[in-house]
């Protein structure tokens, strides 16, 4: 997506690592606005955490799916346009689904604690589903996007790994995905935690669900 002119952005001005939960009690006692990371197991949710937040090795990365087992908050600072003060908000990093030597057994706890996590967050702004753009979604997919919908949870749907292909068949797979998700008229941001590609617009959507 590019842009015609420069505007001004809001700038991240800190990020932390906050806390670790698989229960209520273990959220973090401060509320502040939540915006979520979900998708399958390696399709890049942790690196893209530290992209947006420009910190290393904030959210641990693997190339072994299956890396983030629990909720883990992080807490931003944010400086907006036109603002004197700072924003606080928290990027939430979630276990990846559909990973497929995890066993029935875990699969259900997974969703279980995960989904008291969604339904019951009073802060949640919307929910990012991540897609790699060189996939198909599959039905562990459309599944999740679903549910979130009939949860009246706001998604938006996110390309991954964009920077493994050019710009043309990137163009083309972000169709292929809008299609086989159903949402024809819903945009689909193609990002490269790589290459920091799409973190502008990314943050714009941030901005927006902190101001509205
Ligand atoms: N080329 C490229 N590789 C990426 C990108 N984002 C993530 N990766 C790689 O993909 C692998 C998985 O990344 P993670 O961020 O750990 O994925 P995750 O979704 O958090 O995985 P789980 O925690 O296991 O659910 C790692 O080897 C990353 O280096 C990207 O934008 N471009
Ligand atoms: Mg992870």
């Amino acid at each position: 997506m590019e842009r015609l002119a420069e505007k001004d952005e809001m700038i991240i001005t800190q990020g932390k690592y906050v806390c670790s939960a698989v229960k209520k009690e273990q959220y973090p006692e401060r509320k502040l606005p939540e915006i979520v990371f979900m998708g399958r197991s390696n399709v890049g949710k942790s690196s893209l955490i530290n992209s947006l937040t420009r910190v290393k090795n904030l959210a641990r990365v693997s190339s072994q799916p299956g890396k983030t087992q629990t909720i883990n908050f992080y807490e931003l600072g944010a400086k907006l346009p036109g603002e004197e003060g700072r924003r606080a908000f928290y990027l939430v990093d979630l276990p990846g689904y559909g990973y497929a030597r995890t066993g029935r057994e875990k699969r259900n706890i997974w969703a279980k604690f995960i989904e008291e996590y969604l339904l019951t967050s009073e802060e949640l702004r919307f929910v990012c589903q991540l897609i790699d753009i060189r996939h198909e979604p599959m039905d562990s997919d459309r599944e999740m996007l679903a549910w979130l919908v009939k949860h009246h949870i706001p998604v938006l749907v996110i390309a991954t790994k964009s920077d493994k292909l050019g710009k043309n068949a990137a163009r083309k797979q972000v169709a292929a995905i809008r299609k086989s998700l159903g949402i024809q008229e819903l945009p689909v941001l193609p990002y490269s935690s790589l290459k920091n590609e799409g973190r502008s617009d990314l943050l714009d959507v941030i901005e927006d669900s902190l101001v509205q």
